[in-house]
């Protein structure tokens, strides 16, 4: 069965959505395995978002992903990379379709609630880096 790592950004948290988006993944029939509430420390935003070192916008989203609290979750399913981002829709919330999580809260591209692995590979090395025990 496949695992996706997912956050519920500190705006998502600071929103009281919380719940909606564990719903949301519920609903769908994904399963969430592991689950935190955590402030994240600067050297490990800076290594969850390491293919993003050189953009323009790193600070800023180092900044953002570590001003509050945040839900981390490990949420398994067929498919559940695929399928999360489904939920998730586009990064820019405004892009994003209505009936997404970040279509129907987000008009930020930084503040868009919501974190899914982008792929297989990249749910392996975010599930270590936040669940290192995890089986
Ligand atoms: P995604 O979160 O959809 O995988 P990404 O990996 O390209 O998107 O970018 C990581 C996060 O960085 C994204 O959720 C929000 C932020 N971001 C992306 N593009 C941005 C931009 N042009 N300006 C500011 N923040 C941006
Ligand atoms: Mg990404």
């Amino acid at each position: 069965m496949e695992r996706t790592l997912v956050l519920i950004k500190p705006d998502g948290v600071r929103r009281n959505i919380i719940g909606d988006v564990i719903s949301r993944i519920e609903r769908k029939g994904l399963k969430i395995v592991a689950l935190e509430l955590r402030t994240l420390d600067e050297e490990t935003a800076r290594t969850h978002y390491e293919e993003h070192t050189d953009k323009p916008f790193f600070s800023s989203l180092v900044e953002f992903i570590t001003s509050g609290p945040l839900v981390a979750m490990v949420v398994e399913g067929n498919r559940a990379v695929e399928a999360f981002r489904s939920l998730a829709g586009a990064t820019d919330p405004i892009i994003a379709a209505p009936g997404t999580i970040r279509g129907d809260y987000g008009l930020d591209v930084q503040a868009n609630i919501v974190h899914g692995s982008d792929s297989t590979y990249s749910a392996d090395r975010e599930i270590k880096l936040f669940f290192p025990n995890l089986a």
